[in-house]
């Protein structure tokens, strides 16, 4: 047995990668523990759409009744979404678990990757990646996300990462695992809702082609791990620093008082900021997204096209 004997891949997505077209993965933490009920699903589907639209084809990523999925039903994006926090939130560790009791998942940026590659699919698109929290010198709390970046070979498409993590210990620790952070057109690391931040990309790339032949160049070489390519959040949508700054702070110290720890820890900090900031996070948040799948859809079909 190997891993394909647990692995669902939709037939529309089999298809493209059978003739060679253009594939990007989404993942569905995002759907289930990153936004509100119903905006998650309504995004979600708009997100495949925009995927569509710029010459790919989407391929979300989930575990629905213990198969590990590439490509969903819209069923199973209502059903993840409508769940919300009681759906697993799957990380690598969780996989096997989730698929020997026949469960339902949603997979994190790491578990997506790990999906993802299974299938051949080498771009993926989200929001935001987890990372090195503040205060992890105490908390010891890395996301896995970064160490998955460092084995597996899919390009993660984001907007950088929310200040609710340390982004220089962020960078520090991928830098220390071999996974280049690339600017899209920018030479700043974006921090989510802003364009940018105090710290500096590794490289700045501005144009679909450059990335792909950056990525075609590392995995024909046969080296390991993935790629961030961040993609600041469109202008228009940008968030006043201030406010999200405010909201974040509060967020960290909430969680501080509730004790709240482990993989609890971003889930929570979303939501609260999310509640904090009111629709217009949440507008933003969507904006991101809908980017990030445009230039994952060009990634995927200028890689296609090597
Ligand atoms: N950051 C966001 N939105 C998200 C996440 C992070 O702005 O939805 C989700 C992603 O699925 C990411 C996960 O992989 O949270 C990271 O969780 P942890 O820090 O527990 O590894
Ligand atoms: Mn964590």
């Amino acid at each position: 047995m190997n891993s394909q004997a647990f692995l669902d891949i939709a037939p529309d997505v089999q298809h493209a990668i059978a003739t060679g077209r253009a594939v990007v993965a989404l993942e569905s933490t995002i759907i289930s523990h990153g936004m509100p009920y119903p905006q998650n699903v309504a995004t979600a589907l708009q997100v495949e759409e925009e995927v569509r639209q710029h010459g790919a084809v989407p391929a979300t990523i989930a575990i629905i009744n213990g198969r590990l999925k590439a490509g969903l039903s819209h069923g199973d994006i209502e059903q993840l979404g409508r769940a919300g926090h009681a759906v697993t939130k799957v990380s690598r560790r969780d996989i096997p678990f989730i698929v020997a009791r026949g469960g339902l998942g949603a997979t994190t940026v790491a578990a997506t990757m790990v999906i993802a590659a299974m299938a051949g699919i080498r771009v993926f698109a989200t929001g935001g990646i987890g990372g090195v929290h503040r205060g992890a010198q105490e908390s010891f709390d890395v996301s896995a996300d970064l160490q998955e970046l460092a084995q597996t070979p899919v390009a993660v498409v984001c907007a950088g990462a929310k200040s609710i993590l340390d982004l220089r210990l962020t960078l520090e620790y991928l830098e220390t695992h071999g996974v280049p952070v690339v600017g899209y057109q920018t030479d700043a690391l974006p921090a989510f809702f802003t364009r940018d931040s105090a710290f500096s990309v590794d490289y700045r790339l501005d144009t679909p082609g450059e990335i792909a032949a950056v990525l075609k160049a590392k995995w024909a070489m046969g080296l390991q791990g993935g790629m961030v390519v961040a993609n600041p959040i469109p202008a228009q949508f940008a968030m006043p620093l201030a406010a999200i700054d405010q909201a974040i702070e509060q967020a960290l110290q909430e969680a501080k008082q509730q004790g709240i720890a482990g993989k609890a820890s971003t889930p929570f900090l979303l939501a609260r900021v999310n509640a904090l900031t009111g629709g217009d996070s949440l507008a933003s948040n969507i904006q991101l997204v809908l980017n990030n799948a445009r230039l994952g859809a060009a990634i995927a079909v200028a890689y296609q096209s090597l």
